[in-house]
Protein backbone atom coordinates (compact mmCIF):
# COMPACT_ATOMS: atom_id res chain seq x y z
CA UNK A 1 0.00 0.00 0.00
CA UNK A 2 2.74 2.29 1.26
CA UNK A 3 4.76 1.80 -2.61
CA UNK A 4 1.44 2.22 -4.15
CA UNK A 5 0.50 5.55 -2.79
CA UNK A 6 3.91 6.55 -3.11
CA UNK A 7 3.11 5.57 -6.98
CA UNK A 8 0.27 7.47 -7.39
CA UNK A 9 1.95 10.52 -5.54
CA UNK A 10 5.15 10.45 -8.60
CA UNK A 11 2.34 10.27 -10.78
CA UNK A 12 0.43 13.47 -9.86
CA UNK A 13 3.91 15.63 -10.17
CA UNK A 14 4.63 14.30 -13.27
CA UNK A 15 1.51 15.50 -14.60
CA UNK A 16 2.01 18.74 -12.77
CA UNK A 17 5.58 18.96 -14.42
CA UNK A 18 4.12 18.13 -18.10
CA UNK A 19 1.03 20.41 -17.72
CA UNK A 20 2.83 23.37 -16.75
CA UNK A 21 5.79 22.85 -19.48
CA UNK A 22 2.55 22.56 -21.81
CA UNK A 23 1.57 25.79 -20.63
CA UNK A 24 4.78 27.49 -20.63
CA UNK A 25 5.02 26.32 -24.38
CA UNK A 26 1.26 27.54 -25.01
CA UNK A 27 1.59 31.20 -23.81
CA UNK A 28 5.33 31.40 -25.79
CA UNK A 29 7.39 31.88 -22.66
CA UNK A 30 10.59 31.63 -22.59
CA UNK A 31 12.67 29.03 -21.84
CA UNK A 32 14.11 28.42 -18.11
CA UNK A 33 16.08 31.67 -17.40
CA UNK A 34 18.90 29.60 -16.59
CA UNK A 35 19.43 28.09 -19.79
CA UNK A 36 22.26 30.61 -20.84
CA UNK A 37 25.35 29.13 -22.94
CA UNK A 38 27.10 29.07 -19.97
CA UNK A 39 24.82 26.39 -18.84
CA UNK A 40 25.09 24.67 -22.04
CA UNK A 41 26.83 21.26 -20.90
CA UNK A 42 26.48 17.81 -20.90
CA UNK A 43 26.64 17.29 -17.29
CA UNK A 44 23.50 19.62 -16.64
CA UNK A 45 20.74 17.64 -16.25
CA UNK A 46 18.42 20.33 -16.81
CA UNK A 47 19.21 20.42 -20.04
CA UNK A 48 18.55 16.83 -21.19
CA UNK A 49 16.23 17.23 -23.20
CA UNK A 50 16.91 20.54 -24.98
CA UNK A 51 16.98 20.02 -28.96
CA UNK A 52 20.38 21.07 -30.17
CA UNK A 53 19.38 22.18 -33.20
CA UNK A 54 16.28 24.69 -32.18
CA UNK A 55 16.06 26.26 -28.90
CA UNK A 56 15.90 29.33 -27.15
CA UNK A 57 19.92 30.26 -28.37
CA UNK A 58 19.52 29.54 -31.81
CA UNK A 59 15.73 30.45 -32.95
CA UNK A 60 13.97 33.55 -32.38
CA UNK A 61 10.54 32.15 -33.26
CA UNK A 62 9.11 28.83 -32.21
CA UNK A 63 10.36 24.93 -32.72
CA UNK A 64 8.47 22.97 -34.87
CA UNK A 65 10.68 19.63 -34.11
CA UNK A 66 14.02 20.59 -35.16
CA UNK A 67 13.34 23.16 -37.33
CA UNK A 68 12.70 27.13 -36.06
CA UNK A 69 9.54 28.70 -37.54
CA UNK A 70 9.10 32.68 -37.92
CA UNK A 71 6.60 32.02 -35.28
CA UNK A 72 3.97 34.37 -36.89
CA UNK A 73 1.54 32.62 -38.46
CA UNK A 74 -1.52 30.76 -36.85
CA UNK A 75 -0.73 27.46 -37.13
CA UNK A 76 3.06 28.31 -35.98
CA UNK A 77 2.81 30.66 -33.50
CA UNK A 78 5.25 31.07 -30.57
CA UNK A 79 8.79 32.71 -29.52
CA UNK A 80 12.06 32.26 -28.13
CA UNK A 81 12.31 28.67 -29.54
CA UNK A 82 9.01 27.78 -27.51
CA UNK A 83 7.12 24.90 -29.02
CA UNK A 84 5.38 26.35 -32.02
CA UNK A 85 1.34 26.28 -30.68
CA UNK A 86 -1.28 26.23 -32.93
CA UNK A 87 -3.83 29.14 -32.33
CA UNK A 88 -7.18 28.27 -31.90
CA UNK A 89 -9.03 29.49 -35.30
CA UNK A 90 -12.56 30.47 -34.04
CA UNK A 91 -11.32 33.30 -32.34
CA UNK A 92 -7.81 33.43 -31.88
CA UNK A 93 -4.91 35.01 -34.26
CA UNK A 94 -1.12 34.83 -33.37
CA UNK A 95 -0.75 38.43 -32.20
CA UNK A 96 2.11 40.69 -32.68
CA UNK A 97 3.77 39.02 -29.28
CA UNK A 98 3.86 36.14 -30.80
CA UNK A 99 1.38 34.36 -28.58
CA UNK A 100 -2.12 32.99 -29.71
CA UNK A 101 -5.00 35.14 -28.73
CA UNK A 102 -7.82 37.37 -29.56
CA UNK A 103 -8.12 39.78 -32.39
CA UNK A 104 -8.91 42.77 -31.05
CA UNK A 105 -9.47 44.15 -34.20
CA UNK A 106 -12.02 41.28 -35.03
CA UNK A 107 -15.81 42.14 -35.71
CA UNK A 108 -18.11 40.42 -33.61
CA UNK A 109 -21.85 40.19 -34.22
CA UNK A 110 -23.46 39.65 -30.85
CA UNK A 111 -27.27 38.41 -31.62
CA UNK A 112 -30.18 38.07 -29.47
CA UNK A 113 -31.69 34.71 -30.24
CA UNK A 114 -34.41 34.31 -27.94
CA UNK A 115 -35.55 34.46 -24.72
CA UNK A 116 -37.96 33.40 -22.31
CA UNK A 117 -39.86 35.94 -19.79
CA UNK A 118 -41.87 35.79 -16.54
CA UNK A 119 -45.63 35.59 -17.28
CA UNK A 120 -46.00 38.70 -14.88
CA UNK A 121 -43.90 42.02 -13.95
CA UNK A 122 -41.99 42.45 -10.52
CA UNK A 123 -45.71 44.05 -9.31
CA UNK A 124 -47.32 40.50 -10.43
CA UNK A 125 -49.38 42.11 -13.23
CA UNK A 126 -49.51 40.94 -16.64
CA UNK A 127 -46.97 42.86 -19.04
CA UNK A 128 -50.26 44.41 -20.91
CA UNK A 129 -54.08 45.49 -20.86
CA UNK A 130 -56.32 42.21 -20.42
CA UNK A 131 -53.70 39.93 -19.43
CA UNK A 132 -51.04 40.41 -22.78
CA UNK A 133 -48.25 39.01 -23.07
CA UNK A 134 -45.26 41.26 -23.67
CA UNK A 135 -43.45 42.61 -27.26
CA UNK A 136 -40.02 42.25 -26.19
CA UNK A 137 -37.16 43.95 -27.72
CA UNK A 138 -32.96 44.22 -26.56
CA UNK A 139 -31.52 46.76 -26.24
CA UNK A 140 -27.08 46.90 -27.22
CA UNK A 141 -26.09 50.32 -25.69
CA UNK A 142 -22.36 51.23 -26.21
CA UNK A 143 -20.25 54.93 -25.77
CA UNK A 144 -21.13 55.15 -29.57
CA UNK A 145 -25.03 54.80 -28.96
CA UNK A 146 -27.95 53.01 -28.69
CA UNK A 147 -29.72 49.81 -30.60
CA UNK A 148 -32.61 48.09 -30.70
CA UNK A 149 -33.64 44.37 -32.28
CA UNK A 150 -37.04 44.51 -33.39
CA UNK A 151 -40.01 43.52 -31.27
CA UNK A 152 -40.83 39.78 -30.62
CA UNK A 153 -45.08 40.64 -30.06
CA UNK A 154 -47.25 39.05 -27.46
CA UNK A 155 -45.10 36.48 -26.90
CA UNK A 156 -43.41 34.97 -23.56
CA UNK A 157 -40.96 32.86 -25.72
CA UNK A 158 -39.31 35.92 -27.94
CA UNK A 159 -37.00 35.19 -30.80
CA UNK A 160 -34.88 37.75 -32.26
CA UNK A 161 -31.87 36.59 -34.34
CA UNK A 162 -30.81 39.78 -34.44
CA UNK A 163 -27.93 41.98 -33.18
CA UNK A 164 -25.20 44.26 -34.07
CA UNK A 165 -21.40 44.14 -34.53
CA UNK A 166 -18.93 45.40 -32.03
CA UNK A 167 -14.99 44.76 -31.96
CA UNK A 168 -13.66 42.30 -29.80
CA UNK A 169 -11.90 45.52 -28.46
CA UNK A 170 -14.79 47.06 -27.59
CA UNK A 171 -16.70 43.99 -25.74
CA UNK A 172 -13.81 42.46 -23.74
CA UNK A 173 -13.28 46.02 -22.12
CA UNK A 174 -16.37 48.25 -21.59
CA UNK A 175 -18.38 45.91 -22.90
CA UNK A 176 -22.66 46.11 -23.69
CA UNK A 177 -25.19 47.50 -21.78
CA UNK A 178 -27.57 44.98 -22.52
CA UNK A 179 -31.54 45.83 -21.50
CA UNK A 180 -34.67 43.83 -22.54
CA UNK A 181 -37.91 45.68 -22.86
CA UNK A 182 -41.73 45.46 -23.77
CA UNK A 183 -42.93 47.68 -26.65
CA UNK A 184 -45.94 49.93 -25.52
CA UNK A 185 -47.55 52.08 -28.17
CA UNK A 186 -49.65 53.99 -25.94
CA UNK A 187 -47.66 54.32 -23.19
CA UNK A 188 -43.58 54.24 -22.10
CA UNK A 189 -41.92 51.00 -22.83
CA UNK A 190 -42.31 48.48 -19.38
CA UNK A 191 -38.54 47.91 -18.71
CA UNK A 192 -38.22 43.54 -18.32
CA UNK A 193 -34.90 44.22 -17.22
CA UNK A 194 -32.58 46.28 -15.54
CA UNK A 195 -29.72 47.53 -17.56
CA UNK A 196 -26.74 45.10 -17.30
CA UNK A 197 -23.16 45.78 -18.27
CA UNK A 198 -21.96 42.28 -20.03
CA UNK A 199 -17.89 42.41 -20.13
CA UNK A 200 -17.62 39.67 -22.84
CA UNK A 201 -13.96 36.67 -21.97
CA UNK A 202 -12.11 34.73 -24.23
CA UNK A 203 -14.42 32.00 -22.70
CA UNK A 204 -17.44 33.13 -24.23
CA UNK A 205 -15.84 33.54 -28.15
CA UNK A 206 -14.49 30.43 -27.69
CA UNK A 207 -17.41 29.06 -26.52
CA UNK A 208 -19.41 31.50 -29.49
CA UNK A 209 -22.70 31.88 -27.07
CA UNK A 210 -23.79 33.52 -23.48
CA UNK A 211 -26.52 32.60 -21.99
CA UNK A 212 -28.00 34.90 -18.61
CA UNK A 213 -30.43 33.20 -16.36
CA UNK A 214 -32.72 34.87 -14.01
CA UNK A 215 -31.99 38.14 -15.14
CA UNK A 216 -35.06 40.32 -13.07
CA UNK A 217 -38.57 39.64 -15.66
CA UNK A 218 -36.32 37.14 -17.85
CA UNK A 219 -36.01 33.79 -17.13
CA UNK A 220 -33.26 33.16 -19.72
CA UNK A 221 -31.46 34.78 -22.57
CA UNK A 222 -29.14 33.70 -25.45
CA UNK A 223 -26.85 35.84 -27.05
CA UNK A 224 -24.69 34.24 -29.55
CA UNK A 225 -20.98 35.42 -30.89
CA UNK A 226 -20.21 35.02 -34.31
CA UNK A 227 -17.15 36.59 -36.27
CA UNK A 228 -18.04 39.23 -39.00
CA1 LIG B 1 -46.68 46.62 -21.40
CA1 LIG C 1 -46.47 45.59 -24.97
Amino acid sequence: MRSRSLGARLTSRALWLASALALAACSGSPMAPDDTPTDLGAADPDLATVNPNCNAQNCAGCCLGDACQPGNTTSGCGKQGAQCAACLTVYQICLPAQSCGLDPAQRWLVKAVNATINPTNSGGSAWDPFGGDPDAFVEFKTASGSKNTSSSDDTLSPTWNQGFAYSAQELTTSGLKLRVWDSDPTSANDAITNERTVVFTEADFAKGRIEIMNWDGVKMITFLLERN
